[in-house]
């Protein structure tokens, strides 16, 4: 067994830091108070090959394995959850979902856009009535030979407003239950395809996010990602990776609230002393360390599972659990441990604190986390 980083994963982490600290922080605030989208910090991202880490460089790709994807995740996180997640949604959802199941068609024609950065991707599976409860996708895609009639709507899409191209998943045929869905490539601009309002939201507030309606969209058939009725399994295996990105988000949420944190406690001076001198907030960030390397080592691991080839729904969720909880714990904390200061804007702190919510929320909620590792517990 070997837990060091190769002089590779080092690099990544190191440009990863370096990124989030000059060009993610300066304007964070005032991004998240006004719900600006990161366009140049995601343009610039691309440039760097962030937008499409593990995807092969033949189709614009940075080549890279899964560690050096959450590594990279987990930096930017610790700074700007809002960028992150555009990242997140990009890579594991988007361009990992077309370069594992796509056709050479898909790749060549949308892939390689979406690995450069020069384009952004979503992920449309949420419903009004159908988030946890995928299965029960009231968007249909009804057949008509060379094409499909798209017609529903999608909701809390990130990326809604800004993607170019949407993987968006629909009933074909109601009476084959789950084994009637499609997906399908639908780009922006198509006739019929209208986006919706943006919410506005407690956190992540930098991401764009929208319901999407689709008013009898005519979708060609070569548009359909794998066979007839592949759909909702398409859904399942890219949402499996896509968890550990969530993971490795909320692992960075962690991580930067508790550095913050830390670094404050050895400045702020109460009773005469630096406050991290007491007790009651030494034992705050004894908990935090410990807690936020336990959930780095799950999230690692999912990781490294996929990077083996082994079967990631498992350890996915558990990473993706636990460092969820482990975000919002800690966050509450170091909103704590700033006292009064931890309430204002410009300490971050509260920042993380109401990013950290959502990622026991979306790719799956903590609770669906907990039926999968459960069923998966009680299968073997
Ligand atoms: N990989 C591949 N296939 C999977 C899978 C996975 N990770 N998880 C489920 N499937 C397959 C099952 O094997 C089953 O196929 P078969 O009938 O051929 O065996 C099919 O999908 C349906 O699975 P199941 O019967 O378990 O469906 P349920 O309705 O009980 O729901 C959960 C399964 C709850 C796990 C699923 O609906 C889910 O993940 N929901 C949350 C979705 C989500 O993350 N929403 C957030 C939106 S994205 S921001």
């Amino acid at each position: 067994m070997d837990f060091s980083l190769s002089e590779e994963h080092e690099m990544i982490r190191q440009a990863a830091r370096d990124f989030a600290q000059n060009e993610l922080l300066p304007g964070v605030i005032e991004r998240d108070e006004n719900q600006i989208f990161p366009k140049e910090q995601i343009k610039k991202l691309g440039e760097l090959g962030f937008m499409g880490m593990m995807t092969d460089p033949e189709y614009n790709g940075s080549g890279m394995d899964t560690l050096s994807y959450v590594i990279a995740m987990e930096e930017l996180s610790k700074v700007d959850a809002s960028t992150s997640v555009v990242v997140s949604v990009n890579n594991s959802l988007v361009c990992w979902g077309l370069e594992t199941f796509g056709s050479k068609e898909h790749k060549e024609k949308y892939l390689s856009r979406l690995a450069s950065g020069e384009i952004i991707g979503a992920f449309c599976l949420s419903e009004p009535e159908a988030g946890s409860d995928a299965t029960s996708q009231k968007t249909t895609a009804i057949d008509h030979g060379d094409h499909y009639i798209l017609n529903g709507t999608k909701n809390w899409i990130t990326n809604g407003g800004t993607a170019e191209v949407y993987l968006v998943i629909a009933q074909t045929d109601r009476e084959k239950g789950h084994k009637g869905i499609n997906a399908l490539i639908v780009e922006k601009g198509m006739p019929g395809f209208e986006i919706g309002p943006k919410e506005n939201k407690l956190g992540i507030r930098g991401s764009d996010t929208h319901s999407l309606n689709f008013n009898d969209v005519k979708v060609p058939k070569e548009n359909r990602i794998g066979d007839d009725g592949f759909g909702f399994k398409f859904a399942m295996k890219t949402l499996s990776g896509g968890r550990i990105g969530i993971a490795a988000q909320a692992l960075g949420i962690a991580a930067g609230a508790y550095e913050l944190a830390l670094k404050y406690s050895k400045e702020r001076k109460a009773f005469g002393t630096e406050i991290a001198n007491h007790q009651a907030i030494a034992f705050k960030l004894a908990d935090m360390h410990t807690q936020i390397e336990a959930a780095r080592h799950l999230v690692y691991k999912a990781a490294w599972d996929k990077d083996q080839g082994k079967n990631y729904d498992l350890s996915g969720a558990m990473a993706k659990l636990y460092a969820s909880q482990v975000a919002m714990e800690t966050s509450v904390e170091a909103v704590q441990i700033h006292g009064g200061n931890g309430f204002v804007k410009e300490y971050h702190v509260e920042r993380l604190m109401r990013d950290a919510k959502i990622t026991q929320i979306y790719e799956g909620t903590s609770e669906i986390q907990k039926i999968v590792i459960s069923r998966s517990i009680l299968r073997n």
